[in-house]
């Protein structure tokens, strides 16, 4: 789970596993340490949950920037490994949401996925919006979900399991294009 701080990361997981297993904060930048979750479900392949810190390619700095690359990159230098990035529903396109899914494609060996958060602040005009700006942004299917209401939440588990079932065959078709990295 990759994403800028704040964006929903913990809340989705708990929702995920109806636990409160992560934890949530309503002020930025909680999350220090990656936190990684084994899930196992009835008979499905267990897979590792990894709700990552939200900085690294946005703000904290040189050093935070850092310190988000190395802890990530033993997470994605493994053959099973997938990403998956959350944006803010309301706020499509935004730079450090852009850099962050080069990075991704850069930095992760499997699949890649794009899920837009916290839908459900959104009126149903503004989300259609904002689905249709987020999708050409990046160039990709973008899944709406709420941690509030559960909207998303089954198609959520079924990409979920389409990328540790079959990471190759779920890889975007399209790579974003490619710009110059900015700081
Ligand atoms: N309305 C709404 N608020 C959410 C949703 N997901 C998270 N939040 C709120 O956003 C804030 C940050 O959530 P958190 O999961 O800690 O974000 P993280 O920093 O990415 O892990 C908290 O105040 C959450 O209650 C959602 O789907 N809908
Ligand atoms: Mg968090």
């Amino acid at each position: 789970m990759i994403g800028r701080s704040n964006v929903g990361k913990s809340s989705l997981i708990n929702a995920l596993v109806r636990q409160k297993l992560a934890r949530t904060s309503a002020a930025p930048g909680k999350t220090r340490l990656a936190n990684v979750f084994r899930v196992a479900r009835g008979g499905a392949k267990p897979f590792y949950l990894v709700d990552l810190p939200g900085y690294g390619y946005a703000r904290g700095g040189r050093q935070a920037s850092e310190e988000f690359e190395a802890l990530t990159r033993d997470y994605f230098a493994r053959e099973h490994a997938s990403g998956i990035l959350l944006v803010d529903a309301r706020h499509p396109g935004l730079a450090s949401d852009r850099a962050a899914w080069q990075w991704i494609h850069t930095a992760v060996v499997g699949a890649a996925a794009i899920v837009a958060t916290k839908i459900d602040k959104l009126a149903r005009g503004e989300r259609i919006r904002a689905l249709r700006q987020l999708e050409s942004v990046f160039e990709n299917s973008v899944l709406p979900v709420s941690a509030v209401t559960g909207e998303g939440l089954d198609e959520l588990w079924r990409m979920i399991d389409r990328l540790v079932n079959n990471p190759a065959e779920t890889a975007p078709q399209q790579r974003p294009r490619r710009e110059p990295r900015t700081r």
